[in-house]
């Protein structure tokens, strides 16, 4: 593997990943790191947290009113969240590879979602991990789990 640090004119592409609280209980953090990790992104942030409902409120705005949207509330609420900021060349739409469909029985094999999750019947889809899906839903997403970072 080629192993070379960004030119000084190169765009420093970052994404928010969360370990939902069910990879965090499952102890699935350090697994879910590595795989960023092995993939060739940086971390270049980490911090273990509680949610709090305004926090999320901000960070889900775009599904209020769906139907799974207080139930997505409520399990984001239910434990611990790992929130990384992982930094690489096309990290966006690359961690987002990583991760697989955001249903984690229709998730391909090879995906955190499809390696690593299944349907629990639960009214929420617990599939471990969200991340950014453009790179300015990634720049409003680190300001709110990262405020004061300056990233
Ligand atoms: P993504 O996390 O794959 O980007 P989004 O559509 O942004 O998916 O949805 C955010 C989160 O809301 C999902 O990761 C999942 O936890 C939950 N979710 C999305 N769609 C459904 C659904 O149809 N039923 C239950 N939960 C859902």
């Amino acid at each position: 593997m080629t192993d070379v640090a960004p030119a000084a004119t190169e765009t420093i592409e970052r994404t928010l990943v969360l370990v939902k609280p069910d990879g965090v209980r499952r102890g699935l953090s350090g697994e879910i790191l590595r795989r960023i990790e092995a993939k060739g992104y940086t971390l270049a942030a980490a911090h273990l947290l509680d949610a709090t409902p305004e926090l999320l409120a901000a960070h889900y705005a775009e599904h209020e009113g769906k139907p799974f949207y207080q139930p997505l509330v409520d399990f984001m609420l239910s434990g611990k969240i790992l929130a990384v900021v992982a930094e690489g060349q096309g990290v966006v739409p690359g961690f987002r590879s990583l991760a697989g469909a955001t249903n984690p029985t229709e998730a391909a094999p090879g995906t955190i979602r499809g390696d690593l999750g299944r349907d629990w019947g639960l009214k929420v889809q617990q599939n471990l991990v969200h991340g950014s899906d453009s790179d300015e839903s990634a720049a409003r997403e680190i300001a709110l789990w990262f405020p004061g970072l300056g990233l």
